[in-house]
């Protein structure tokens, strides 16, 4: 028998980023009016008309792009692309409204569904998890201040290699992915392990343009969170530790200074008390 150590891919996680935006994202798409598509579309291909008249783009830079696009695709890496250098404006537009908390990206890897941990629980590990225990604490409200019991809490994250369940290989299916249900109270107590800083994939698309433009591929270790309660809108948030050196410049553009947590040291681990606020619906 031989024994094959499995790194990640960037074919093999993009398939299955594409794969689940697929399932997740592309149903019930209300139909644009045409209006609206063509403003759009033209507003998009004028800015890059006008990026090629400014930086006077040659013929070799159009076919490397054009390469560069098609192998976005072949590599499954649309999911990662759009996440890591589009999104946060996306989100930004659409979350100015709120008075509760605005949270930030979703990114690529969240799957629905999984396990319920009720109020208090560890999310689902292997015996020999590595990384730092953490225990989190925290309520959820409303912008009224009053507590939402039953909200519920998804969390997803990396462990401590920065590799995500179901996006890499090995990992048990549901790895370091929970659903909590707040108590009475509106409180929860989360016991997880603290993740590692993520780097995007270096052998696929997005890994080669961040090589040729001589950027870094890290994002600092995050918690994923969905908060959601009935009659209130959806918060996708992630936290951030202090001290990691790409709080500064995240690769996704994703942190904010009140995504930050502030975490004590307790035994062998760590403690964090985090809140949410939700906007009513
Ligand atoms: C991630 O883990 C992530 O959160 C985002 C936004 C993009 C790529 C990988
Ligand atoms: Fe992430």
């Amino acid at each position: 028998m031989t024994t094959t150590h499995h790194e990640p891919t960037a074919a093999a996680s993009g398939a299955s980023a594409t794969e689940r935006f697929k399932t997740d994202k592309t149903t019930g798409v209300a139909d644009t009016p045409k209006e609206r598509v063509s403003l759009l579309a033209r507003s998009v291909l004028e800015a890059v008309h006008a990026t090629i008249r400014e930086q006077k783009v040659t013929y070799a830079e159009y076919n490397a792009l054009k390469a560069w696009l098609i192998s976005v695709g072949e590599d499954g890496e649309w999911p990662l692309f759009l996440d890591v250098w589009v999104e946060h404006v996306v989100e930004e537009v659409a979350t100015e409204h709120r008075k509760g908390n605005k949270g930030t990206i979703e990114g690529p890897y969240y799957v629905p569904g999984a396990p319920e941990r009720g109020a208090t629980g560890t999310v689902p590990m292997r015996a020999d998890e590595p990384g730092t225990p953490l225990v989190w604490t925290g309520a959820v409200t409303s912008t009224d201040g009053a507590p939402l019991a039953g909200a519920k809490i998804e969390l997803w994250h990396a462990d401590a290699d920065g590799l995500y369940s179901q996006f890499a290989p090995d990992l048990p299916e549901w790895n370091l992915r929970a659903t909590f249900t707040a108590d009475d109270s509106g409180r929860f107590e989360i016991h997880t392990v603290r993740p590692a800083p993520y780097q995007i994939p270096t052998d696929g698309a997005c890994g080669k343009l961040i090589a040729a433009a001589g950027w870094h591929a890290w994002r600092p270790a995050h918690l994923h969170v969905k908060v959601s309660a009935p009659g209130h809108e959806l918060l996708t948030a992630q936290l951030y530790f202090p001290g990691d050196v790409h709080n500064a410049d995240d690769i996704a553009s994703a942190v904010k200074p009140e995504l930050m947590l502030d975490p004590k040291p307790a035994g062998a681990g760590e403690t964090i008390e985090y809140g949410f606020v939700l906007d009513r619906a």
